[in-house]
């Protein structure tokens, strides 16, 4: 029964994904009797927790029911008064926790509070899947830096592009449909100038079903080669553009491009690159808790080389495209030795009708 409730309290919880960044995504269900008599989630940034929508939803009254919260409730006066609070005012007898807030204002306090006033708490229910579903909010929260995930798309022979650099379509609408709402979850999407000078790209969020958010976009220029009329400084008025640049950047290019109304960032560099984890630094401090990484080969090499990448998503289509010049989804100078190679764990694999997802993440 606590896993039925807790796995329900999650479902609520991924209601929020795309709305909630940079707070968690949270879900609760207060069970009495048997029954499930009021449900909540964290619906938007800044607004209620989803303890609190849950006692707003509840159909009778909670006192002395259960209430499953996929995150320990929280312990600080934030933008709303602490959940663990209202959770011992409602008269709620016992309380199962999926997760432990990794937050520092809160990490074990909520629990506390609850405990001292004398109610049950059990914890660790589905914590696995809790961490997976947070796993940008753990990353962001406990280091300040965004969660990155390096995706990719190649053929069965690994080219990510025809020798003519034709790329249209390597994988299928179904899989592109999915890349669609990780643009809608990921708050940045990041590519390199190679790729702008190469495709032009919008990137901003196309769904179908609903209205996706716009990732702010992140183009890594070091030297500020990006022309005046690419599409990523013009297409969608709502999409932010960052040029993520070093002080290689022309002054009148650095001007030009703030006109466009771009926010330009000067960045340390590295072997005259700019520097991947400044970079993630200063995209933390504007609130940017998850990045998506979508090439080109070169600033994938560079920034797995980095140790920015966090997780990796490889699509893989069943085509064979040939072509010893036809690009592969991570170039840069490569590791002279296997022994070397980044490696990942935990993964998983799932299909897109014919093509394949196979997702991991970084050991480090
Ligand atoms: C949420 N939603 O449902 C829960 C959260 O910025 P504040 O004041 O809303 O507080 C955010 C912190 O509250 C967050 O980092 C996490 O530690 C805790 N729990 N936050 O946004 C929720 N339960
Ligand atoms: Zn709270």
């Amino acid at each position: 029964m606590e896993v039925k409730y807790m796995s329900r309290a999650l479902a609520l919880a991924r209601e929020g994904i795309g709305y909630t960044s940079p707070n968690p995504l949270v879900g609760a269900v207060i069970v009495k009797e048997g029954r499930i008599i009021g449900e909540g989630y964290h619906q938007l940034y800044g607004g209620p927790h989803a303890e609190i929508n849950a006692f707003e939803n509840a159909a009778e009254d909670v006192y002395g029911a259960t209430m499953y919260v996929t995150l320990e409730p929280c312990s600080h006066y934030g933008k709303t008064p602490p959940c663990a609070n209202a959770i011992v005012e409602k008269g709620i007898k016992k309380v199962v926790i999926a997760m432990m807030d990794p937050n520092p204002l809160v990490a074990g306090k909520g629990i506390d509070i609850l405990k001292t006033n004398g109610i049950e708490v059990v914890t660790g229910i589905l914590e696995d899947e809790a961490k997976k579903t947070n796993e940008i909010f753990i990353k962001y929260i406990t280091t300040g830096s965004p969660f990155c995930l390096l995706k990719t798309a190649m053929t069965l022979d690994g080219k990510i592009a025809a020798y003519t650099g034709d790329s249209k379509w390597i994988t299928n609408e179904k899989s592109r449909g999915y890349v669609h709402q990780l643009r809608h979850q990921y708050r940045g999407i990041m590519v390199g100038i190679g790729t702008v000078l190469a495709d032009d790209p919008m990137l901003t969020t196309r769904l179908d079903a609903k209205e996706g958010c716009d990732p702010v976009r992140i183009v890594v220029d070091s030297r500020g080669r990006i022309p005046l009329n690419a599409q990523v400084l013009h297409v969608s008025s709502q999409a932010r553009t960052v040029i993520a640049t070093t002080d290689q950047i022309p002054q009148e290019k650095l001007i030009a491009l703030q006109q466009l109304g771009a926010e330009v960032i000067l960045l340390p560099s590295i072997q005259g690159q700019v520097s991947l984890p400044d970079l993630m630094k200063a995209l933390g401090e504007r609130k940017i808790d998850s990045i998506l990484l979508e090439g080109g080969s070169t600033l994938n090499y560079t920034a797995l080389d980095a140790g920015i990448v966090d997780k990796v998503m490889a699509f893989i289509s069943p085509k064979i495209l040939g072509g010893s010049g036809a690009k592969t989804p991570v170039g840069g100078q490569g590791k002279s030795l296997v022994k070397d190679a980044v490696h990942l764990k935990n993964i998983s694999i799932n299909r897109f009708e014919e093509d394949i997802l196979i997702e991991g993440y970084v050991d480090r």
